[in-house]
């Protein structure tokens, strides 16, 4: 580009923005990027309208039945763009050590000179054709000591779109940042330049994908996929990644938790942070209906996937959301399942890769127990019972909706949104729970006697992988903690930094919140799931929150304290002890095979690992021999 267009493109932000840095960053990539235009969102309504109208003329998304889902709309993406990517995901700090053996790791330089400096860099001339949006946005409530910024470039209208549901986004974020304020810059292309009078595709993508992270700049280059965390870059990228190393840095916690408010019929609230992998049910968790006999008891969703934890002045871990929507799975969601979920969804839904149904409505796998006589599939193509037996996929009939379909909608449609779900200083933590998808071995619900032996069960939670990333499904993987795809450094350095952060806090003489850890997954000799799950997850919660008030009972096994049969309340769910031995025993060949899988990791995470860990293995060995 020539010097006076990129003088024109200097000139073209709009007044209320006074941050020079940011200004000449944003010039400096539409050079780089050679984009047409540079538009720079302010997140009204209107804007939001507008960008639905053009979403819609350029055949991206589709508007639903007005009288069944009004102002909502459905997406298809590329099929070779339906997940996260992450064997394509980059920890590019100076050293290797920093992103460890977890992450994948390239040079910065090397790194920088493929996708921004070399001749041949990926972003070079990316956006030709295409319109760069800047998209400012808070992570956490604007002006919170507890939040974030970043700014988000891209040239997908989908995700600025989308950025406006999922964050705070718009002009109130120049006012916080003011002429110099720290933010996180954000660059994202969808790698799929327009030559001139070149018609655009539906869903533009690169085949070729990088998510790519620069922990010591704290900066994201996103490269190919236009499909949710590769390109919504304040959830993983930011909220998760860069901000778990800002934590480390500053003493804090960037965590893959939801965070929910508890109030028992005394008027007793508690809140409760919960760490689950990727499509294991933390939308569900977050905003859990209690079952019969749980009147008076109220589960408020304060976030569904992200926490951000910081010590507050009471020496207590105070937690914020730092999303503003929830981007969740929607196969499984039902009214069964997740009624408060299906409320949220009446209206205002950017849906993506599910079903249409004959009158203009979604549908998904799971919706209803009975699917539609005819559909058109995520793909576009037409679907009937018939014919996906006819075509199955991995011997399964081919499903309507991607396994991996999500919804995106604002917080604020969550008919049990909790009313301090947007607090500047956030909610303080009771409890922390760890849970993975595990059909044999890890009890229902355990609780750690101790903070490390807590950190030691989040450590070494394991986890059948799902439909959320690319890659094999149903294999058991080490994901310490939930993050080992949201790691934004060494993991090894992670569980010292929690280590630490527990034993600063113990030393000023603060409670620390309670560790506990659950399985709702463990299955029966017939391949079925033994715990109901869902709403009677409360059964479960109601313990863990009698523990903390030292009223509930439990008995010690090698791992902690689980409730026997008789600790729990059971009104209104006929469960017999059976079945409930099966989900909570521990089973002496199984454990022992597990250790080995722990001492697998520990091996694997030798560099820096804190020796409390290998020291609680072995204590849990010698209890297991003897
Ligand atoms: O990373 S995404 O936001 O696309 C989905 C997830 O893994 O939770
Ligand atoms: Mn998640």
């Amino acid at each position: 580009m020539n010097r006076p267009a990129l003088e024109g493109l200097r000139l073209n932000h709009p007044a209320h923005v006074k941050h020079q840095r940011l200004i000449d960053w944003v010039a400096d990539m539409a050079m780089l990027t050679e984009a047409a235009e540079v538009y720079w969102c302010d997140g009204s309504d209107a804007e939001y309208q507008r960008l639905c109208e053009q979403l819609v003329a350029a055949g991206t998304m589709l508007r639903l039945n007005p009288e069944l889902r009004p102002d909502s709309f459905l997406a298809r993406s590329d099929p070779g763009d339906v997940a996260r990517v992450e064997d394509r995901t980059f920890i590019c700090s100076e050293h290797p050590d920093d992103a460890g053996p977890t992450n994948n790791w390239m040079a910065p330089a090397e790194m920088r000179e493929l996708l921004q400096t070399g001749d041949q860099a990926l972003f070079r001339g990316v956006m030709r054709g295409r319109t760069l949006y800047v998209v400012p946005f808070s992570m956490g409530p604007l002006g919170s000591h507890i939040s974030h910024i970043g700014v988000e470039l891209t040239d997908s209208p989908y995700v600025a779109l989308s950025m406006r549901v999922m964050t705070r986004m718009g002009r109130a974020v120049y006012d916080v940042l003011g002429p110099d304020g720290d933010f996180v810059p954000c660059m994202h292309s969808v790698g799929a330049p327009l030559q001139p009078g070149q018609k655009d595709v539906a869903w533009p993508c690169n085949k070729t994908k990088y998510i790519v992270h620069y922990p010591e700049t704290r900066e994201i280059w996103s490269y190919g996929s236009g499909y949710g965390g590769n390109a919504l870059l304040g959830k993983k990228c930011f909220a998760l990644r860069i901000a778990s190393t800002m934590g480390r840095d500053q003493g804090w916690l960037a965590e893959h938790m939801l965070v929910l408010g508890v109030t028992d019929p005394q008027g007793r609230k508690f809140h409760v942070a919960a760490a689950f992998p990727s499509a294991c049910g933390k939308t569900n968790f977050s905003m859990l209906v209690p079952p019969e006999g749980y009147a008076g008891w109220k589960v408020t969703t304060i976030g569904d996937d992200i926490a951000w934890i910081k010590p507050g002045a009471d020496g207590r871990l105070h937690a914020i959301n730092p999303e503003a929507g929830y981007f969740g799975v929607a196969p499984g969601t039902n009214d069964h399942t997740n009624p408060n979920c299906m409320a949220s969804l009446r209206r205002d839904v950017v849906f993506t890769n599910v079903a249409l149904t004959d009158d203009g409505d979604v549908w998904w796998e799971g919706m209803t127990a009975t699917p539609p006589a005819h559909l058109i599939d995520w793909q576009g193509q037409d679907w009937t019972p018939e014919l996906a037996r006819q075509n199955p996929v991995n011997g399964k009939p081919r499903p309507a909706a991607h396994p991996n379909a999500r919804f995106t909608v604002a917080a604020t449609n969550n008919p049990v949104l909790d009313p301090e779900w947007d607090s500047t200083t956030g909610v303080a933590i009771d409890a922390f729970i760890f849970g993975g998808r595990r059909s044999t071995t890890v009890p229902l619900v355990t609780e750690a006697r101790s903070w490390s032996e807590g950190v030691y069960m989040a450590a070494t939670m394991g986890s059948e992988t799902t439909a959320a990333a690319a890659g094999q499904q149903g294999v058991v993987r080490r994901d310490p903690f939930a993050m080992l795809p949201f790691m934004g450094y060494n993991m090894a350095d992670y569980f010292q930094h929690w280590l630490d952060l527990g034993a600063r806090l113990q030393a000023q003489g603060a409670r620390l919140p309670s560790i506990f850890c659950v399985n709702w997954f463990r299955k029966g000799a017939d391949g079925k799931f033994v715990w109901p799950g869902y709403g009677e997850n409360m059964r479960v919660l109601e313990w863990m929150l009698g523990r903390l008030q030292g009223k509930a009972e439990g008995a010690e096994n090698v791992f902690g304290i689980s409730p026997r049969y008789e600790d729990l309340r059971w009104e209104g769910l006929p469960f017999t002890r059976e079945q409930f031995a099966s989900v909570i025993g521990i089973d002496r060949t199984a454990w022992q095979q597990e250790l080995a899988l722990h001492a697998e990791l520990f091996r694997q995470l030798a560099y820096h690992l804190p020796s409390e860990l290998p020291a609680t293995m072995a204590r849990i060995e010698q209890q297991l021999a003897a």
